[in-house]
């Protein structure tokens, strides 16, 4: 978008008005193939104009179930054409996350792929909702149609579903509008003087927020290019990064710790780019410094979630400070509030972080009792993030309200696991807690107590793989005699982390 020019209603819009205005420009380089935007706008079109022919009506939901690839992209601007919702899923979800997902969405049509479609079969028996299962390559193909219509989405129009670890097992479905999405991708331009003649470094999965509502669509507002990776490998993003053919790079802090593993291997060190990012995880100092010395750059790091996309951010222009994600992004607001009294406290002192602005989301798909918990009346939302805010407007990240583990910028919901191993034969009881990590910040592991002596630690990791994620299942299994419960029985989660981190040392 050009300065003066208003705002359009979508990225869809945004997207298409880029195709027209610089039909031949680089959207996307993938695996060699360079990709401008009238092609990947045709795709788009034509996928829409696909889903009306099938029969989608507006507000349906589709679920987008692959790994990264173009005709991803180009099917999330075509279901918006087309005036569907988007349901992005994780491609490592197994059959009960599916279950859960595709049901409560009530997803009528998924675009999957080879790797992932004997997962989604295993699923589709419990999934009656669901009509058509189309798969990437010929499949796609086969589904495109002539475009119609020229309508795009209103901004009032809910343009996702994306499903969040639920606190209490299953996931919740955050809806975002198309409005909140464009004040958002619009807010990230803006703080990080992101224009048309950057290409950015895209190695973060498309499901999640970060790569597709930062990468992705900051990518199309500003019809700036992408160069896009199946998946993140250190190896290969570090030499693009070494090519100088990329201005930025967004990624989690594992990715940075690979990229720092990278470049102590290497005699060679990339030449400076525009600018690097990091979020959905805590940064440690250390790898920030660390990539100071080996990279001469100054990570920007930055936080957002689900919920609200991005939301706190240091300056692209100031100083860049370790250990803290900075200030508001323009437009927006955030404090720290008392926790229990929700009163705002003073500077310093630590409380719950909670934000409000035209890029939070209205609420949650079917549990509007979840959507009024998180809300107060003046419409401010309660991350479940604690921290604190510096005589400089800094925000810093200290800790969690909410009991999540953060892994490899993944997360995962403690119940949710608990609830999985609670099912498997021979298990009495389970704790899940994080435990810190030096390659994925926290890890996941499980205290059970068995009633099977015979109970290995395997069986209990196989038997989660059979309806979770890879990433959710424990890296380790401590069998213990008892859990410490207080004295109204609730097992005491701070007490098993100490007795496992003693254990392991
Ligand atoms: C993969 N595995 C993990 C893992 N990722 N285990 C724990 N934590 C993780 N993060 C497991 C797999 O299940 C598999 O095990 C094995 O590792 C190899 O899988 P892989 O796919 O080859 O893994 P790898 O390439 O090493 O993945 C690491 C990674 C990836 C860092 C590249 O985790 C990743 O892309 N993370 C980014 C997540 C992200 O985009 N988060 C943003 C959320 S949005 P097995 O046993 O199954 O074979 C958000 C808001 C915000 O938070 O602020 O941005
Ligand atoms: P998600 O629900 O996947 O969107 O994850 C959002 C959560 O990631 C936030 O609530 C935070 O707990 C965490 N997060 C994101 N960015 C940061 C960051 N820079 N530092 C610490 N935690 C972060």
């Amino acid at each position: 978008m050009n300065a003066g020019e208003s705002s359009p209603a979508s990225i869809a819009e945004a997207f298409v008005s880029n195709a027209e205005r610089a039909p031949e420009k680089l959207c996307l380089r993938f695996e060699g193939e360079e990709i401008p935007y009238q092609r990947l706008c045709g795709r788009a079109e034509g996928f829409g104009a696909g889903l009306a022919a099938w029969g989608l009506r507006p507000g349906e939901r589709v679920a987008l179930f692959m790994g990264n690839d173009p005709d991803l992209l180009a099917a999330y601007v075509g279901t918006h054409l087309a005036g569907g919702v988007v349901v992005p899923v994780n491609t490592q979800y197994r059959k009960g996350e599916l279950v859960h997902i595709f049901g409560d969405a009530g997803v009528r049509l998924c675009l999957t792929d080879e790797e992932r479609k004997p997962e989604l079969e295993r699923a589709r028996g419990e999934l009656p909702e669901l009509e058509a299962v189309i798969e990437a390559g010929a499949g796609f193909e086969d589904f495109l149609a002539e475009p119609l219509s020229e309508e795009m989405p209103r901004g009032e129009d809910l343009a996702v579903i994306a499903y969040t670890s639920g606190t209490t097992g299953r996931s919740k479905g955050a809806m975002l509008l198309h409005r909140n999405l464009v004040a958002n991708a619009e807010a990230v331009c803006e703080a990080w003087h992101w224009t048309s003649e950057d290409t950015l470094l895209l190695a973060l999965p498309l499901f999640h927020t970060h790569g597709l509502m930062v990468g992705a669509h900051g990518t199309f507002l500003t019809g700036s290019g992408a160069e896009l990776h199946r998946k993140f490998d250190a190896a290969t993003a570090y030499d693009a990064l070494l090519d100088g053919r990329v201005t930025m790079f967004f990624g989690v802090p594992t990715m940075y710790t690979r990229l720092l593993r990278e470049a102590e291997a290497r005699d060679e060190c990339p030449p400076p780019i525009r600018l690097y990012v990091s979020g959905s995880a805590p940064l440690s100092p250390q790898a920030f410094e660390d990539f100071g010395r080996l990279f001469g750059e100054r990570i920007l790091e930055r936080y957002g979630m689900t919920e609200t996309v991005m939301n706190l951010t240091n300056p692209y222009d100031g100083e860049r400070k370790p250990g803290t994600v900075g200030r508001p992004f323009p437009g927006q607001e955030a404090r720290v509030v008392d926790v229990e009294t929700r009163e705002p406290l003073a500077d310093g002192e630590i409380g719950e972080i909670e934000v409000r602005g035209p890029n939070v989301f209205p609420g949650y798909w079917n549990r509007p009792d979840a959507t009024e918990e998180s809300f107060d009346p003046e419409g401010w939302f309660a991350t479940g993030d604690l921290g604190s805010v510096g005589e400089d407007g800094y925000f810093t990240i200290s800790g969690r309200a909410k009991e999540l583990i953060i892994s490899g910028g993944y997360n995962v919901y403690p119940r949710e696991v608990e609830e999985a191993i609670e099912g498997c034969p021979g298990v009495s009881e389970v704790a899940v807690v994080g435990l810190p990590d030096p390659e994925f910040g926290e890890r996941v592991v499980a205290a059970v107590v068995r009633e099977d002596p015979a109970l290995t630690a395997e069986k209990v990791t196989d038997f989660c793989r059979e309806d979770l994620a890879g990433y959710k299942k424990p890296r380790e299994v401590v069998f213990v005699e008892e859990l410490p419960r207080n004295a109204l029985g609730k097992v005491l989660k701070h007490r098993v982390r100490e007795g496992l981190s003693e254990s392991e040392e």
